[in-house]
């Protein structure tokens, strides 16, 4: 289906064709449209921007560039194609038709589901909110804000959803989605990664790298869900979300690269001897590292969860790439390996598989984040220096779970506070770490320049020239 330009909604789901849900999108837009303004990219209304919009869910349509006046943005609600005869795949009610509607006995669980994930949109919009004001040039700026606008729409997926198929309590829902402030002490954010700073550049690309991880890895996970509006929203959801992990890969591949150079040019490998060059020292890059794996990984919720069970078994939320997966789809007898530390060491303990499904999506997510460390270590290899990143142990730094509460080192040892607070200068980044990383940054605005501290990108935007004005100020 094409989209008509001159729709209010730009949409793929016919909406003129129910006039009481498009008259009550078209109540909660302005409410959209203020949040944006308030709490979206700070002092960008009048910038044009090189963007990437949505038209529709074809190979032509959802990547059409162009400049854009940022608050004109076209938020549009789009759907992958329905697959007529689909039945569900996984769960108690495997083989049955999938659902065009919300099962009576879930939408308790499916609401929080939506809800959840819709939270997590505004929230990364908030948390980059600043970084506009000190990009390091006009590509990454560029796509600093093609990630924002686009978790915009993904808020606005979440919101099509609520108001669709959840009436009353779906509005209020949406409401209450432009009413919590990442970090706000009162009314937070839901998950805790979101109501975390994301105070610079290192921490963005971090960010997106991990965090954004974490969004393909849930939103894979509900492209399989039962209830079909969801799976066929999340799944058009996927192919903006890879954009938004390459930012983060090449941003902080860049970033190495460029400290890499300095540490060369100055054959030496003291911090604050490339700190006075104007570069991030790679020890500071690994505990950014650190920080970001740690409280991304908690996203995932608790190890053994009987929420994860029902999510589950209920049909509403499936494993990541479930259909290639050789097993019964049920996991009733099956088991899975968690870590636990109540005797003072951390050891694995075999639990149903069915609770262990937060684990199990984590574990996935473990593995596709080791393929893009091992990238970071081959510019560090290629530039011949011997230093390495890594990802830390996964019970280091966990606040969710059984976890939560232990102190461990980044090899997995189980230590005392005394030692985790002799050494969390070297694990954890710093304040020193962050008025240093703060004190790089600043705009660099002329077109084809770099910032000191970021190596050039290897490809430009939809094969614009590296120099190209990515974004006009006006
Ligand atoms: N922080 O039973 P449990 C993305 C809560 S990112 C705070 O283990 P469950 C994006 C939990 O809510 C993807 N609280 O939890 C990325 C529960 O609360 P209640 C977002 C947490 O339900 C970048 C309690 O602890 N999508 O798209 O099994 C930019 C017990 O826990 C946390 C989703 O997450 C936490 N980290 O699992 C933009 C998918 N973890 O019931 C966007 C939808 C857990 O005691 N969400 N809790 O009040 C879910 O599937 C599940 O809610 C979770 C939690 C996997 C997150």
């Amino acid at each position: 289906m094409s989209i008509s330009a001159t729709d209010k909604i730009p949409n793929n789901v016919d909406l003129a064709a129910d006039k009481t849900l498009q008259r009550a999108l078209e109540q909660w837009q302005p409410k959209f449209i203020d949040w944006w303004r308030d709490m979206g990219p700070d002092g960008s209304q009048a910038f044009d921007v090189y963007l990437r919009t949505a038209i529709s869910v074809d190979r032509e349509g959802w990547a059409n560039f162009g400049y854009v006046r940022m608050p004109e943005y076209r938020w549009g609600i789009f759907l992958n194609p329905a697959k007529p005869g689909g039945t569900i795949h996984f769960g108690d009610h495997k083989g049955q038709p999938v659902w065009q509607d919300v099962p009576g006995e879930h939408r308790a669980n499916l609401r929080r589901i939506i809800v959840t994930q819709g939270d997590t949109e505004p929230a990364s919009v908030e948390q980059q909110r600043h970084l506009g004001l000190t990009a390091p040039s006009l590509y990454d700026l560029r796509n600093l804000f093609q990630v924002n606008v686009e978790e915009g729409r993904h808020l606005w997926a979440m919101v099509y959803l609520l108001h669709r198929y959840f009436g009353r309590d779906g509005r209020e829902e949406a409401e209450a989605l432009l009413e919590r402030r990442s970090g706000d002490a009162d009314n937070p954010r839901i998950l805790g990664a979101f109501n975390e700073k994301t105070p610079d550049w290192l921490a963005l690309f971090m960010f997106t790298y991990f965090t954004d991880r974490d969004g393909k890895f849930q939103l894979n996970a509900l492209a399989e869900s039962g209830f079909e509006p969801l799976a066929r929203t999340t799944q058009f959801m996927l192919t903006e979300e890879a954009h938004h992990m390459f930012v983060g890969e090449s941003g902080v591949s860049r970033v190495i690269q460029r400290t890499c150079e300095v540490m060369n040019q100055l054959k030496t490998d003291d911090p604050a001897r490339v700190r006075t060059a104007g570069a991030i020292d790679l020890p500071t890059i690994q505990r950014y590292l650190n920080f970001h794996y740690s409280v991304t990984i908690d996203l995932f919720g608790g190890d053994r969860s009987s929420n994860a069970a029902i999510f589950y078994s209920s049909g509403l939320k499936g494993r990541f790439e479930e259909t290639k997966r050789n097993d019964d789809h049920l996991l009733k007898g099956a088991s899975y390996k968690v870590l636990d530390a109540s005797s003072g060491s951390i050891v694995e303990r075999e639990v149903p598989m069915l609770n262990a499904l937060n684990e199990v999506l984590r574990d996935d997510f473990i593995r596709d984040s080791e393929a893009g460390v091992g990238r970071w270590n081959r510019v560090i290899e290629r530039a011949g220096l011997p230093h390495r990143l890594a990802l830390r142990h996964k019970a280091f730094n966990r606040r969710i779970g059984s976890l939560a509460g232990v102190r461990v080192s980044p090899d997995g040892r189980v230590i005392s506070e005394t030692e985790w607070n002799s050494h969390v200068r070297d694990w954890m980044p710093s304040d020193d770490d962050r008025a240093f990383v703060a004190s790089l940054m600043r705009r660099v605005v002329e077109p084809g320049k770099y910032a000191g501290w970021i190596a050039p990108p290897v490809v430009s935007i939809n094969r614009q020239p590296l120099d190209y004005e990515y974004v006009r100020f006006n």
